[in-house]
């Protein structure tokens, strides 16, 4: 398949180290794949769907201590610790490199070891970075190849270049044994005793976040927890988005969002280029140009539905592989919480066990079928709304950058960033409830800078210097906004509508790009007057509603500074710039 002496070094080394009965090269071919599907149904590990319904598409369940990212078990290897640390957990390279050979060793004992050859972003883009995934799991195998482009044409692509090395295996899915470790000094990455997401397709956070984000730091340029879309006005004109929320607070939904009727009507258009990660350059004109190096979708399933999410649901009706989600038995379908109001009565939840719609438990609550972080994982091709420049080599130019975090209360459900540095210091301050993407507490709100808290792949302060100096480098800079969908009512109920509705937002961030609207200036930054965001056609929402969600609480915002000041303590390497910015929120507020 290759003649690049280092990748054959590469595979003779860990083909030494884990010993596998057998080796097979992913050729990216449909007869293979399909081969690999038939023997992965014969061993249980994924059940074929109905073909009629959902041709394609299969089902898979994980075992229970293995349903989300852990993030307590991921570590950035570096030589020197302040290198990595202090947000990540940190192992010096050598002892990290001594503990994993030793839990890989001979770990594919009886097991087929599948070599993955991938390329992140369009094969041959002179943008697109290319990995090795080595892996005994077929599940992984079948998710990167929805994910990602793989196959002959990367190792052709390749040619003798270089390649992020990835080493994955579930070995015996043992919790306490589970490592997910990142070395972006050697371009490696290793995984082992896991066999979900983000733990395991490592072109997705692992390399395309944390090791691209290193190599970004290194040669001038961004990697990103970001959707991109493309809003397209009645004249024809398309503007660029791209926009870091935290995990499942948001960015499948808005990258596919169906604009409101009365948007619709009068010809707006919504066209998804990615919905998770965000490679971001300086094109030759000065302004920033965004690419997504995914090829699928690894969307959160529950809540998706015909009326939150159609494109989503749409993409996932042919060639999706779900994972955790209901398995209705009556038609050999699948199923989750929001989907719809008719849960099947026969069915199998996602721990494997019989279920139906009617269960509670002792408390008279339903009881959940799908895991809150079931999954699909779609190809992007499926979606609706997807964008003619979702292949683009040199992806689209970025009107604005938008951040977002779920507050309940405290961040107003828009606003606008002074500046480049400002804006960089309203991402570095964001904040967000944590939710079901990665084991642990549910709900508890903690700082996650421009959505990249577990993401970084070295010190979070370099990381906030290089945004600083990637501005100085933008003669054409896209303006910053932080937005809000989820600022609750005393009853704990979301108070904007969100989802498609959202697109009344973007629409004033896209005026205040052209610079066509004014807006009020506070303390925190520009927020709108309560009449320009277009609340026609909404049935609960007025403009008072409005203004109450773009209330800035004084007293919160004082205490807010507080945490912040607090965060940035935790941290090493701070710009003097972001601590000047922090000053100058305080002077403002104290005003
Ligand atoms: P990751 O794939 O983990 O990175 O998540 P994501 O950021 O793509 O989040 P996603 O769009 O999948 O949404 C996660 C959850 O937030 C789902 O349960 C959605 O229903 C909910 N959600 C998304 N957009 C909105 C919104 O505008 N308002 C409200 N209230 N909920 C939303
Ligand atoms: C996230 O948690 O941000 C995801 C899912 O997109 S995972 O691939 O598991 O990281
Ligand atoms: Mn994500």
């Amino acid at each position: 398949m290759t003649t690049n002496k280092k990748l054959l070094a590469f595979i003779e080394e860990y083909k030494a180290l884990l010993n596998p009965d057998k080796i097979v090269w992913i050729d990216g071919s449909e007869v293979q794949l399909e081969e690999l599907r038939k023997q992965a149904v014969d061993e249980k590990i994924i059940i074929k769907l109905n073909e009629d319904l959902l041709p394609g598409c299969y089902l898979h369940r994980t075992t229970q201590n293995d349903v989300a990212r852990v993030e307590g078990r991921t570590f950035i290897c570096s030589k020197n610790k302040e290198d990595s640390a202090p947000i990540n957990n940190w192992m010096e390279t050598t002892e990290a490199f001594t503990l994993l050979n030793g839990l890989f060793k001979d770990v594919m004992k009886g097991r087929t070891m599948y070599i993955i050859p991938y390329s992140m972003g369009a094969v041959g883009s002179k943008f697109s970075k290319i990995g090795i995934e080595i892996t005994d799991s077929i599940y992984v195998v079948l998710n990167m190849a929805i994910m990602t482009r793989i196959g002959k044409s990367v190792l052709d692509a390749l040619g003798d270049g270089d390649f992020v090395k990835g080493v994955h295996s579930y070995a015996d899915l043992d919790e306490e044994k589970r490592y997910i470790c990142h070395f972006p000094e050697e371009n490696t990455i290793m995984s082992i005793n896991s066999n979900y997401g983000g733990n395991v397709l490592l072109g997705k956070k692992c390399f395309a976040l944390r090791i691209a984000s290193y190599l970004g730091k290194n040669e001038g340029w961004m990697a990103e927890h970001m959707l991109i879309l493309g809003i397209e006005n009645p004249k024809g004109e398309v503007k660029y988005i791209a926009a870091a929320f935290p995990s499942a607070c948001g960015k499948t939904n808005l990258a596919m969002l169906i604009p409101p009727e009365i948007y619709r009507e009068k010809g707006y258009k919504v066209w998804c280029v990615g919905d998770d990660i965000a490679w971001i350059r300086v094109g030759e004109d000065g302004r920033l140009w965004a690419v997504n190096p995914e090829n699928g979708f690894f969307g959160v399933a529950p809540g998706t539905n015909l009326k939150s999410n159609p494109n989503a649901l749409l993409s996932t009706k042919k060639n999706t592989i779900f994972t955790n989600v209901v398995h209705n038995l009556d038609n050999n379908t699948v199923w989750w919480e929001g989907m719809d109001k008719n849960p099947p009565m026969n069915a199998i939840d996602w721990k494997g066990n019989p279920w139906n719609g009617e269960m509670k438990d002792a408390d008279g609550r339903a009881i959940k079928g799908a895991h809150p972080n079931s999954r699909f994982t779609a190809p992007a091709i499926n979606c609706p709304c997807i964008s003619s420049e979702f292949e683009a080599p040199n992806g689209v130019p970025l009107s604005a950058i938008v951040f977002g975090g779920r507050r309940a209360k405290t961040a107003p459900l828009v606003y606008q960033s002074k500046d480049w540095n400002n804006g960089v210091f309203v991402g570095s301050i964001m904040a967000s409830e944590t939710t079901a993407a990665a084991v642990g507490q549910v709900g508890v709100v903690r700082r996650d800078p421009m959505a990249m808290r577990p993401f970084v792949g070295y010190n979070m302060g370099d990381y906030f210097n290089h945004w600083i100096e990637m501005g100085k480098k933008v003669t054409n800079k896209p303006k910053i906004f932080n937005v809000n969908w989820f600022r609750t009512d005393d009853n704990g109920n979301f108070i904007w509508p969100g989802f498609g509705d959202n697109l009344r937002v973007l629409e004033w961030i896209l005026a205040r790009c052209d610079e066509s609207i004014d807006a009020k200036e506070t303390a925190i930054g520009f927020v709108p007057f309560a009449k320009d965001i277009n609340v026609n056609g909404l049935e609960d929402v007025t403009t008072e509603t409005i203004e109450d969600l773009l209330t800035i609480d004084k007293e919160m915002w004082l205490k807010e500074a507080e945490g912040i000041e607090e965060f940035y303590g935790e941290l090493t390497r701070v710009p003097t710039e972001l601590y000047n910015q922090l000053k100058t929120l305080k002077d403002n507020l104290n005003k």
